[in-house]
C-alpha cells in the first residue's frame, strides 16, 4: 500500500468510526480539527504535514474528504459509523439508481432488500459503472437496479452527498431487480 493510501485508510478510519482512536472529537457535523489530525498522524509514525494532507484530500478517489473553507477542519463526507447530523441535501432521485454487491448476497438481498449493514445508510450511484466499481470490491460484481421514484414516492427520502453519492435508508426487495 502507498503512504497515501495508508493516510487515506487511516483518517477514514478515524473520521467516520473511531475518533476516539485518535483523541479527536467529532462536531455534530463530523468535523475534526485539523491540526488535530496532524498531530494523530504524527503519532502514528505517518507523513503529518499540512501539504500532503491536503495532497490525500485533493487525490482520494470519490472525494471521500472534504476540508472546511479555511481550512481549520476536516470530514469523512460519508460512510460514518458514529453518529454524525447529516448536511446532505434531501433530494427527488432520478428514476433509477444503482447498487453493485455481489451473487454470494443475492438471495438475502432479495428476501430482506438492501440494508446498510454497518454504515447509516444504503449507498447508491446514478451510473452502473460505479456500481460495478463498488461490487468489484467482493469479487464478480452484481449490479441492482433499484426502482428509486417509486421508493420516493412511497414516502422514503433519498440523500445526495456533495460528492454524488446517493444514500437510502434501505430499499425493500420490491423496489429491486437484478440489472442485466
Ligand atoms: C451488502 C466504499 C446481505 C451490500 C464503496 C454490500 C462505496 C447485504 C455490503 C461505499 C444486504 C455492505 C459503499 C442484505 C446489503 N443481505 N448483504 N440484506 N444488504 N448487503 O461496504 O455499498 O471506500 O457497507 O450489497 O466504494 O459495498 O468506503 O457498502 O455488499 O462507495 O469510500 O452488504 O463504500 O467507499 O458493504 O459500499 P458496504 P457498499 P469507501
Amino acid at each position: 500500500m502507498t503512504t497515501d493510501a495508508q493516510i487515506s485508510k487511516t483518517l477514514s478510519y478515524w473520521l467516520r468510526h473511531k475518533p476516539e482512536d485518535a483523541s479527536l472529537t467529532l462536531s455534530a457535523e463530523g468535523w475534526a480539527d485539523v491540526d488535530l489530525v496532524l498531530a494523530a498522524l504524527d503519532r502514528k509514525a505517518l507523513p503529518s504535514d499540512w501539504e500532503r494532507l491536503l495532497q490525500v484530500v485533493e487525490t482520494s478517489d470519490k472525494s471521500r474528504f472534504e476540508l472546511s473553507g479555511d481550512g481549520a477542519r476536516i470530514r469523512a463526507r460519508q460512510g460514518h459509523s458514529v453518529a454524525v447530523e447529516a448536511d446532505w441535501k434531501p433530494m427527488a432521485p432520478p428514476e433509477q439508481l444503482y447498487h453493485g454487491t455481489v451473487e454470494r448476497f443475492w438471495e438475502s438481498i432479495r428476501s430482506e432488500g438492501l440494508k446498510p449493514m454497518k454504515r447509516h445508510h444504503v449507498h447508491l450511484s446514478a451510473d452502473v459503472e460505479t456500481a460495478r466499481i463498488v461490487g468489484r470490491r467482493r469479487g464478480e460484481p452484481v449490479i441492482l437496479a433499484v426502482d428509486a421514484r417509486g421508493l420516493a414516492d412511497a414516502g422514503e427520502p433519498f440523500f445526495v452527498t456533495s460528492n454524488g453519492v446517493w444514500l437510502v435508508k434501505c430499499v425493500p426487495p420490491q423496489f429491486l431487480t437484478k440489472h442485466a
